[in-house]
């Protein structure tokens, strides 16, 4: 029979306190699983540990950034002692910078690479060799619209999500044979502090973006549980190398004739 339970399983969150990657998590612990999850600072981890709290989510939270390779590998090994093997990971850490693309330094360019494509290769390598050797595993990379499309003043973003569906694509190729499934979800525009400044009042984007999704609204974050649910269980065992898009139809639509 299909089944959706995650129980008995581990999952690590990246950034996780708030936004898409806590409502994640919180989906996946209904579905059974145990929660772990990073943030970048003490007060973050604080904050998402009150909040799992109020959720009724007993859930563990590390400091760790995600782009250095020897705190992460220390976060893994952590894991590994006090909890056990991840079983499901999802790469939900990212920022965002949005300037035009020449006004950018290389370094806001190189940074963004880093948080957005080279971290959940770091934190996907960390993981693999202990699913492996359990016989399997579940890694969800956090995509985006600019996975595939471009706009005004996102290079770095565009440049590193886009990466991020082919490193995808790559780990579904490579680890496939060890029953290790690896896809993307690529969240449309959902209203989170990441976008709040896309959301201001009087703002052009919000009324653009309203006009240009099907569903006529910005996306929340528990738009993305049931899609994080699917592809962290067995229901989607044969589901390698997708990028599940959650955009209320926007990849679809042409946009409104004027
Ligand atoms: P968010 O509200 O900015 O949350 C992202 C989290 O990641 C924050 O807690 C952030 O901490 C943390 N983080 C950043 N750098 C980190 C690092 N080096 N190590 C550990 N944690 C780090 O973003 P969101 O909107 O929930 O987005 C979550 C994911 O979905 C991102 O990958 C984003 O690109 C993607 N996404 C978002 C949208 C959208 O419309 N919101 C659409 C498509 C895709 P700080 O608070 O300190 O930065
Ligand atoms: C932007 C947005 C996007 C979204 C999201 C779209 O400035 O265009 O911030 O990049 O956050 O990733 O899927």
């Amino acid at each position: 029979m299909v089944s959706f339970s995650l129980k008995g399983k581990i999952a690590l969150v990246t950034g996780a306190s708030y936004g898409i990657g806590f409502a994640m998590a919180t989906a996946l612990a209904e579905a059974g699983a145990k929660i772990v999850f990073n943030d970048i600072a003490p007060a973050l981890v604080e904050k998402g540990l009150e909040a799992y709290r109020e959720k009724g989510v007993e859930a563990t939270g590390y400091v760790c950034d995600v782009t250095d390779e020897e705190q992460v590998n220390a976060l893994v090994a952590t894991i590994e002692k006090e909890i056990g093997v991840v079983d499901i990971l999802v790469n939900n850490a990212g920022i965002i910078k949005r300037i035009p693309m020449h006004e950018m330094s290389a370094a806001d360019f190189r940074q963004v690479i880093d948080v957005d494509l080279n971290a959940p290769f770091i934190v996907a390598k960390a993981v693999i060799p202990s699913m492996i050797k359990k016989g399997g595993g579940k890694i969800i990379n956090i995509c985006s619209m600019m996975s595939e499309l471009g706009r005004e003043t996102v290079s770095a973003y565009a440049a590193a999500k886009g990466g991020l569906k082919m490193l995808t694509r790559n780990i579904a190729s490579e680890y496939g044979e060890y029953n290790i499934q690896c896809n993307g979800i690529g969240p449309g525009y959902i209203a989170t502090p990441q976008t709040a400044p896309l959301r201001e009042a009087g703002h052009p984007f919000n009324s653009f973006i309203i006009a240009k999704t099907p569903a006529a609204r910005w996306g929340t974050p528990e738009d993305l549980q049931g899609p994080a649910i699917f592809l962290a269980s067995s229901a989607s065992d044969f589901v390698n190398g997708h990028v599940l898009y959650v955009d209320g139809g926007i990849l679809a639509y042409i946009g409104k004739q004027p």
